[in-house]
């Protein structure tokens, strides 16, 4: 090589070099520390960090290449408590305490190691890695730890355990997608990492496009990023994930006690019209006893499809049309997408000219887009003008009498799904293009919906959306929109609603019977089956499949069918409460048993980690619908079979008949489960006894029984009925701890139906002798007319011991 040729490859290293170090830029070395109270803020060879305690077991990360900016999240809700914190150094590392946790910030490079109170390491930087840019991506590479799982973000397909598999977050219009297509529609950036005994919570707060590494093609770490803006996230630390979920949910908000209409069973398919077509569904769901609370009108229902109109010669009356429903025990729910329709004339687009409020190019002109009025203008819903004007056109609804919001589309979507980079958003006065702004868009739109609705409809209105981000649980009910009618789909379905419950999404439900393409009898039963023990229970499909009512698949069917939506209704006391859990604590009811049996290794195993607990007490097992045998796993405890009252010892697994009529579903021992009579719409009244079901059990049990009038905001004001009710295993007792509330419960009378004690268990209420009668529970009618040998089945049930109580405001225990 001459001396020219070396000049040449000399100059051609440094040019790659210098290229590449302006591409990916590490962190560096800590050159100075300022503590202030619970905060350090730090400055680096390339960056600046602040590092601030918001409660003993929740730290927050922020890191740039420059100076903080300006502090503004959609997300958070919560602000720094004063936390007893000690932060010192040496000139090796930063270390700060607070009474659960411990952070080391290494100084050279800097890295961020975080320890639990016995000194245990819970998660760490890959000092080699840290915190790095690649032109404006920002990523945090943590070290892959031995063993390590992960679980959560959100509505994402896959496994239960996330491990060795990326993930990206990009709202995203995803019809019928696959079971491993990712991102599909919303965006929840946090995790939940578990290792070695210990559990952890990442949330990264960014809007930009955001990319998870859980051990993708490569084993040295996990990592989290975004495509621009800061580093920023909250590191959670807390013994049991249902406090994690807890802390979360107390930074990104918990919902808002939800209609009670909306927990019945809803009747929905694209599109229901004309009027008269409404009405047949209504009366058929009534004729054919198929409790119901909802019906839901999609985009057919709209003049040319222009939000916030009707198509008057399909629907020439809205009002009398929704009073007449109302009449019969349904609400109605109107789809909303946000494309508002270019055509001066049209009031709704008109008035979003005038209000200046459509989201731009950067030259200042509106962007256009086409769906399904047309080329159609887009509501920035990050502008707090935009979200008044979206709630203003919704007073027409509310004079209509709609009672509900269905916000489709809002990823957004639109044809040809490339929205343009350069839109501008307002993003509360900071200004943001598209990047920055897509996967927050649909949150501010059901905020939108949420705030707009609240005032016009002067009650608790019921809000879904297709698309969201973290916080979005605070204005609404999910659905993992476009699924499709196969057994595979329904499976998966599970496990996005407990992935949901695990990210802080308690209200969540899934097209029941699929959305795309035509399912079999077999799988339209189960599937129907698993909605009733889902939060929202929605029955839905596309527009050119076959009709999916529950009385399309045959009388064998329908009959399964009933008998489910049945149980939904006279678990309504039940669910109800569980929706006042999560809006307290943000507990989910479709509990992942990542959640309770986090360490039990068999839970993550593909053939039992669609198992799932809903609320406290039923653990349900969903099988394909034609499997003829399925394998269930018992977590550690005893289980009651929910049919039988058969007991099932924990911590194994067993392989079980099923039947096209039963979904395997089983009680904890020590629950306590309450119900009421049948009813055929929420509308309607039970009789007036709560039937407290109460399961033995050799575990303590704290369950929360709560009641309101079910559609005011009354509640907030103390205008409710709330009982703690304790399991005692120790002392064989069950406490009703005395009412707290104003409200008068609708149940004068208790009945206690005491399942699985001893046939000669002698009971005393308030250490008094109390008379319990043998008694008989049932939760299924036998479908005994499809038996192959014609037999007339016995009917299935549980021999319990029971007895009627007074429901007045004093505590009671009953002792054993
Ligand atoms: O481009 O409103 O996910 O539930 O039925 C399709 C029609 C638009 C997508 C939703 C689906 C709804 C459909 N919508």
């Amino acid at each position: 090589m001459n001396i020219k040729h070396t000049c040449l490859l000399l100059f051609i290293l440094f040019l790659g070099h210098t290229t590449l170090q302006a591409q990916v830029k590490g962190i560096g070395n800590v050159n100075s520390v300022d503590v202030q109270g619970q905060q350090v803020n730090v400055v680096t060879d390339n960056a600046f960090a602040q590092i601030t305690v918001y409660t003993p077991g929740v730290i927050r990360v922020r890191i740039d290449k420059k100076k903080l900016g300006d502090d503004f999240s959609y997300a958070i809700i919560a602000t720094p408590q004063k936390t007893n914190t000690n932060i010192t150094q040496n000139a090796q590392e930063v270390t700060i305490l607070t009474d659960s946790l411990k952070a080391v910030i290494k100084k050279s490079p800097f890295s961020l190691s975080f320890y639990n109170k016995d000194g245990a390491l819970i998660s760490e930087d890959e000092t080699g890695l840290t915190t790095s840019w690649v032109n404006e991506s920002v990523t945090t590479y943590k070290k892959m730890q031995d063993g390590e799982r992960f679980i959560g973000l959100g509505e994402k397909t896959g496994n239960l355990d996330r491990r060795g598999t990326g993930y990206t977050n990009w709202n995203t219009d995803a019809f019928g997608y696959s079971d491993t297509q990712d991102p599909i529609y919303s965006t929840i950036p946090f995790y939940i990492g578990i290792h070695h005994n210990i559990n952890y919570g990442i949330f990264l707060d960014n809007t930009y496009q955001t990319d998870f590494n859980f051990g993708a093609s490569n084993n040295r770490f996990s990592s989290f990023g975004a495509r621009g803006g800061e580093m920023n996230y909250y590191f959670i630390y807390n013994k049991h994930i249902a406090d994690i979920i807890t802390a979360y949910t107390a930074l990104t908000g918990r919902m808002k006690m939800p209609p009670l209409w909306s927990l019945g069973y809803q009747q929905n398919r694209y599109s229901y019209y004309p009027e008269t077509e409404v009405f047949r569904i209504a009366q058929t769901l009534r004729e054919k006893k198929i409790p119901a609370d909802g019906i839901t009108l999609d985009i057919h229902y709209m003049d040319k499809y222009k939000v916030f109109t009707w198509d008057k010669t399909r629907f020439p009356d809205p009002k009398a049309m929704t009073a007449k429903l109302k009449d019969m025990g349904f609400s109605l729910a109107v789809i909303v997408d946000p494309g508002v329709k270019v055509e001066p004339g049209y009031g709704v687009y008109d008035r979003g000219v005038k209000a200046n409020i459509f989201a731009k190019y950067p030259d200042s002109t509106n962007y256009q887009g086409e769906v399904w009025p047309g080329w159609c203008n887009f509501p920035d819903f990050t502008n707090p003008k935009g979200r008044a004007w979206w709630g203003n056109e919704i007073k027409k609804y509310g004079d209509d009498g709609i009672s509900g919001l269905w916000n489709d589309m809002n990823e957004i979507a639109t044809w040809g799904q490339k929205m343009p980079d350069n839109i501008i958003f307002d993003y509360e006065g900071h200004k943001a293009s598209h990047l920055q702004t897509r996967d927050v868009y649909a949150m501010q739109m059901a905020r939108a919906s949420y705030e707009g609705a609240k005032a016009a409809f002067g009650k608790r209105p019921f809000i879904l959306t297709r698309a969201g981000y973290a916080g979005f649980q605070r204005y609404s009910a999910i659905w993992t929109g476009d699924n499709r009618a196969e057994d595979s789909h329904m499976l998966l379905g599970v496990r996005l609603l407990n992935s949901l419950g695990l990210s802080g999404v308690a209200f969540t439900g899934m097209d029941i019977g699929g959305f795309a393409g035509n399912g079999t009898p077999a799988l339209f039963g189960r599937w129907m089956q698993i909605g009733a023990f889902n939060p929202y229970f929605r029955n839905h499909t596309a527009v050119n499949t076959k009709s999916a009512e529950p009385w399309t698949f045959g009388e064998e069917v329908l009959e399964t069918s009933r008998n489910y939506v049945n149980l939904r209704y006279m678990l309504m006391p039940y669910l109800y409460s569980a929706f006042y859990q999560a809006t307290q604590n943000g507990q989910p009811l479709m509990r992942s048993l990542a959640i309770d049996y986090t360490f039990d290794p068999n839970i993550y195993n593909t053939q039992f980690q669609t198992q799932y607990l809903f609320g406290s007490a039923f653990l349900v097992a969903p099988f394909d619908g034609t499997a003829g045998f399925g394998k269930v796993y018992f977590p550690q405890g005893k289980w009651y079979d929910m049919y039988t009252g058969e007991v099932q010892s924990g911590g194994q697994s067993k392989i079980i008949e099923l039947s096209a009529h039963k979904l395997p579903v089983y009680v904890k021992e020590s629950s306590i489960i309450p119900m009421q009579s049948l009813v055929q719409t929420t509308a309607q009244l039970p009789t007036d006894t709560l039937v407290v079901h109460i399961y033995n059990g050799a575990v303590n049990n704290q369950y929360v029984y709560y009641e309101d009038d079910g559609e005011s905001f009354g509640y907030e004001n103390g205008a409710y009925f709330k009982r703690a009710i304790s399991y005692d295993a120790a002392n064989r007792s069950i406490t009703f701890g005395s009412v707290e509330g104003s409200f008068k419960s609708k149940f004068n009378t208790i009945k206690l139906v005491m399942h699985g004690f001893d046939g000669n268990a002698s009971f005393k209420i308030n250490n008094k002798a109390a008379a319990f009668n043998n008694d008989f529970v049932s939760y299924l009618t036998p479908v005994s007319k499809f038996d192959p040998q014609g037999n007339s089945h016995n009917v299935e049930g549980d021999r319990v011991k029971s007895a009627f109580v007074k429901n007045d405001n004093t505590q009671f225990s009953i002792t054993y």
